[in-house]
């Protein structure tokens, strides 16, 4: 193993923690012992082998597919005012999205091999999909940034709903309705329009106790997500294990950057650290042995990444072709009426605590107004990016 992917970026910076800012120095560091607290920052990066689509992709995306349908615009399934009206969409995303259906990837496996071995202080997540609590990451070590489908409740009241209840009504493509007040019932995914959840806010100056951190699979674009790598102290090792460079990470004293596929990236991290073994043999415990219960991930090993991509996708637009009944009264009241659409906030909203309404003019034609859940690739980074805009 070499440290050709292990790219420091400014070598006239001495490391003050690390021997050197390799891969290899960091294995090193957690090999000493002197690494007890361990705070994990990722995104949707970190599923995208698991066979969850890219929904921001202008090709492939989620996004893109639902736009031709008959939503008046395509984040309105992730729009509050709208589920309000009409939940259907999102239920029948829900359907295709529930946890259950895709299997952890190694990087989510190698998470949960770090609260094994004692030294995971936190997990960041901005995902809603649950796997790494399916790669067996304990609750109380997961910050769920922009919510998930671990928990429901009513909209209205705010009352819990039984999860085996919403299981059923998802399985059944039906809408859950409150047992005390008959208010519409949904997963506590962050939506447009929705505050974070409280525990983020409560989590928020750990990575100040870190002794290490270690980023993935995520585009640092959404705020205050996006801020939590400033948060470690100065001198504290940054791991970003991604495709590509985001944020400040490269910029600190001590930041590795290991730049390619999580999956590879944490493969050559455990490896370095003598976890080979171990990791393998956990992420093998994730495997599911009936593939009729897997419409997702279990296919996905047998075929390459994009034809699983390509099949789960088109399976989710016929799916919501078939069922997705956007009432004509809504099209008319939302399309027809332009005062009547939903509130919009500009692109600079989503660098704020709150989440944003998305913007219905400027999506129609630019994928780039992109709302706290589901972030483009061809966004405008250095608008929402918090590295660009310390530059300022
Ligand atoms: P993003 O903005 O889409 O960025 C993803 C980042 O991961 C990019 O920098 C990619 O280059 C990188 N990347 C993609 N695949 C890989 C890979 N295999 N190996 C290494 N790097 C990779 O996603 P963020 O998470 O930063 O944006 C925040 C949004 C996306 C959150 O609110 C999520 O809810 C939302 N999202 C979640 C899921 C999910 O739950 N699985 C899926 C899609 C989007």
């Amino acid at each position: 193993m070499g440290n050709e992917e292990s790219t420091p970026m400014d070598e006239s910076v001495s490391p003050q923690t690390l021997h050197s800012r390799t891969l290899e120095a960091v294995a090193e560091h957690i090999k000493s012992g002197r690494v007890k607290n361990v705070v994990v920052m990722t995104g949707a990066g970190i599923s995208t082998s698991a066979g969850i689509p890219d929904f921001r992709s202008p090709e492939t995306g989620l996004y893109a597919n639902l736009a031709r349908l008959n939503l008046p615009y395509a984040e309105a399934v992730f729009d509050i005012s709208f589920f309000k009206e009409n939940p259907e969409p999102f239920y029948t995303l829900a359907h295709e999205l529930y946890p259950g259906k895709y299997r952890p990837t190694i990087a989510h496996s190698f998470i949960r091999l770090l609260n094994d071995k004692g030294i995971l202080l936190k997990l960041f997540t901005q995902n809603i999909d649950c796997l790494e609590r399916e790669a067996g990451v304990p609750d109380d070590k997961i910050v769920e940034a922009h919510g998930s489908f671990a928990r429901q409740s009513c909209i209205e009241c705010r009352q819990a709903y039984p999860e085996d209840d919403i299981k059923q009504h998802i399985a059944a493509k039906s809408i859950p309705r409150c047992h005390d007040c008959n208010g519409l019932v949904k997963p506590e995914i962050v939506f447009f329009g929705e505050q974070l959840p409280a525990a983020f806010f409560a989590s928020r100056d750990l990575p100040r106790d870190a002794d290490l951190c270690i980023v993935m699979g995520t585009s640092l674009t959404v705020q205050p997500f996006a801020s939590l790598p400033e948060m470690t102290r100065k001198t504290t090792p940054r791991v970003l294990i991604n495709k590509e460079r985001v944020g400040s990470l490269g910029s600190g004293t001590d930041d590795v950057l290991i730049l390619g596929d999580c999956d590879d990236g944490v493969r050559k991290l455990a490896t370095a650290c003598g976890w080979h073994d171990e990791l393998e043999s956990l992420w093998a415990k994730t495997a599911r042995h009936d593939p009729a219960d897997l419409p997702g991930s279990q296919q996905t090993v047998e075929k390459t990444k994009d034809e699983a991509l390509e099949e789960e996708i088109s399976k989710i637009t016929k799916d919501i072709d078939e069922t997705l009944n956007v009432s004509k009264w809504h099209e008319e009241k939302v399309r027809g009426d332009p005062s009547k659409a939903p509130p919009s906030r500009p692109v600079s909203s989503v660098t704020s605590s709150e989440p944003t309404v998305p913007d219905k003019g400027k999506h129609e034609d630019d994928q780039s107004n992109l709302g706290h859940v589901f972030v483009s690739h061809t966004a405008d980074k250095a608008a929402i990016n918090p590295a660009e805009e310390d530059k300022e």
